[in-house]
């Protein structure tokens, strides 16, 4: 009997396949500067008995009707926004996530873009690249503090609950907004509960962490950003379509807040035409929240033990069980 077919919709080095090879055929989209086209992936779906994607990947109704061998999605990612969960449940598909190995390393670009933007460390780097340096002066790239401030996490699950420990390593207030309350979290950190819009004007850094939901899409929306401070800065690590980005990018406009630092869009990859790009109080970066060798590295393994477990008749490590 032929080997179970598995499409991989990137290049991914050979190193980590080579282990699998005696148990899976593997084929893989191998353009890197191109994602794969839609009608590649249906072709390919219709012959695959696993797919390896990308959250960029749209594992759509009209993609599972067509893929009638598919026993298997696993997702290179914790979010899996753009699987049909439903339609695959229905088909007898299962979906996997990378959940927990890349937790840390998302808490920790949440963090880099806060200080960032705090601190103007990138504004402060081009001006010496740009030669501007002549002088020095009291408040010449004066940023605010992060230690004894507020922050405020928006969804406190995994990732929220390691962004708020690294908050208290620097002496910060905690306070979070999630659709339940967590009292575990509460103690252990500690950490206090606030409704939305309370949080939005109490917190000085707001933090998105949210999945992308129909109820928090365009969550922070025009309303939300004028509950936040002048000062506030905003973070967001979850998905871009959870923020209404005309409504930010007039807020920054107009300085209703201080500055925004984002690893995600609403349609990525976006350009250096993309409106909030132009502003100077905003930090643009191309989704690279998981994006560290160690963890991209556990997370390819955990997708390859999803697929090897589901393609051998048992459980998946880490299935997604809800929509
Ligand atoms: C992914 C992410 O690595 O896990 C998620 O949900 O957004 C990132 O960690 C990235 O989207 C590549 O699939």
């Amino acid at each position: 009997m032929a080997e179970p077919l598995i499409y991989v919709t990137r290049r991914i080095p050979d190193s980590y396949l080579e282990p699998y090879q005696d148990r899976f055929h593997f084929e893989c989209w191998e353009k890197e500067e191109e994602p794969v086209p839609r009608e590649v992936l249906l072709e390919r779906a219709q012959h695959a008995d696993g797919l390896l994607s990308m959250v960029s990947d749209r594992i759509d109704g009209e993609l599972l009707a067509h893929a009638s061998q598919l026993k298997v999605v696993s997702n290179l990612a914790v979010g899996y926004d753009n699987i049909d969960i439903i339609e695959a449940k229905k088909r007898g598909i299962t979906v996997t996530n990378t959940p927990d190995v890349l937790t840390d390393t998302t808490a920790d670009l949440a963090f880099a873009l806060l200080m960032a933007t705090a601190r103007k460390v990138l504004e402060a780097s081009d001006f010496v690249k740009e030669n501007q340096w002549k002088n020095w002066s009291p408040f010449l790239l004066a940023g605010s503090d992060i230690h004894h401030k507020t922050i405020g996490i928006v969804g406190m699950g995994r990732i929220g609950e390691a962004i708020a420990r690294r908050a208290k390593g620097f002496d910060m207030d905690v306070i979070y907004h999630n659709r339940t309350r967590k009292q575990d979290v509460e103690e252990k950190l500690p950490a206090e509960y606030r409704g939305f819009e309370q949080l939005l004007q109490e917190a000085d850094y707001v933090v998105s962490v949210v999945p992308l939901t129909e109820e928090t899409t365009k969550l922070f929306d025009e309303r939300a950003f004028k509950y936040m401070k002048e000062t506030s800065i905003f973070i967001n690590v979850s998905r871009g379509a959870v923020v209404d980005e005309a409504a930010l990018e007039r807020a920054l406009k107009q300085k209703e807040i201080s500055a925004a630092g984002l690893d995600v869009f609403t349609n990525e990859p976006i350009d250096n035409k993309h409106p909030l790009v132009a502003l100077e109080n905003c930090i643009c970066l191309p989704h690279i929240g998981s994006a560290s060798l160690e963890t991209r590295g556990q997370m390819i393994e955990l997708c390859l033990e999803n697929l090897t477990a589901v393609l051998g008749g048992e459980s998946a490590k880490t299935p997604v069980t809800q929509a």
